[in-house]
């Protein structure tokens, strides 16, 4: 049975996480069916950009823990559950996360790993893994201190406690916060303004803006402008600067 829902609107691709039954707690088939959307939208040439939400209760609250509590480190070392994460990482379209509720440990960790992150105004992040004697496993201390950097990291992980989406956005850790009742919509605005760039564009944009966050300056504006002379392989840039002199809209085919 799945536990995530499907559905695409115009350009953009959606995938809802549906277990409400466990506020959205992130077992390892929830996580194996998100990667392989993820992947299919990926592919599908329609699909410019990605959502992914979960219900107004939560988001997702983290790692399913009755699915964990008895692993052992031999079993996890074998059966290396978080690896699928790394899935996430090579997804080359963009991805933006809709947050209502709770959206914890692994939750905050899926959220990090979007691109974008739009919350509500009652949405609630942190990292409460401490709280179970745990840590951060799905790439949490790695992708939050790129983010907002150690110190407040830190501080965030080491006290598990839930931050709101006002305090997460002074840290730089989220995009936007709106009222409860407009995060879907927003999110999904975002979502079309985005999808209506020219794909290939955005493609090489998030593979350079990924790369600044991971090498030296010098390593990461080299691969800048490897992908800037790229675009200039594309129809979309000659289009595009066509339509800029010729006063006109332009209008992106993705080639
Ligand atoms: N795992 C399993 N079940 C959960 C989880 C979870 N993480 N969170 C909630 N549930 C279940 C509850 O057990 C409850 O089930 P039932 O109705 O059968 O008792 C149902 O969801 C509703 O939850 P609550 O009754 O607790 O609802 P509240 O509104 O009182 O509280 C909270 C909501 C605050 C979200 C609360 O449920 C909570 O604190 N949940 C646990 C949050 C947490 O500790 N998350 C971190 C988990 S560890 C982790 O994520 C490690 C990351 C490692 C890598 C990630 C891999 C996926």
């Amino acid at each position: 049975m799945s536990n995530i829902k499907v559905s695409t609107e115009d350009n953009v691709g959606i995938i809802q996480l549906d277990r409400p039954e466990a506020a959205n707690a992130l077992s390892r088939q929830v996580v194996g069916e998100i990667v392989e959307q993820l992947e299919a939208f990926d592919q599908k040439d329609s699909v410019r950009a990605i959502i992914i939400k979960g219900n107004k209760k939560a988001f997702a609250a983290g790692a399913d823990i009755d699915e964990m509590m008895d692993d052992s480190p031999l079993s996890l070392e074998l059966a290396d559950p978080f690896a699928v994460w790394d899935r996430i990482t090579l997804i080359n379209k963009p991805i933006i996360a809709a947050v209502s509720g709770f959206a914890l440990g692994g939750g905050f960790e899926l959220a990090l790993h979007c691109d974008l992150i739009v919350a509500s105004e009652d949405a609630k992040f942190g990292f409460p893994e401490i709280t179970l004697g745990v840590m951060p496993g799905a790439g949490g201390t790695q992708l939050l201190t790129k983010a907002i950097g150690k110190a407040k990291t830190l501080e965030w992980i080491w006290l598990g406690k839930p931050r709101s989406a006002q305090e997460a956005l002074e840290h730089g850790a989220i995009n936007r916060v709106v009222a409860p009742e407009l995060v879907e919509e927003e999110t999904m605005r975002l979502a079309h303004q985005v999808a209506d760039q020219a794909p290939v564009a955005v493609r090489l944009i998030k593979e350079a803006v990924n790369e600044a966050v991971d090498t030296p300056l010098i390593e990461g504006s080299k691969l800048e402008r490897k992908n800037f002379y790229l675009t200039f392989a594309t129809e979309d840039q000659k289009e595009g600067m066509q339509a800029f002199t010729e006063k006109r809209k332009p209008s992106f085919k993705g080639e």
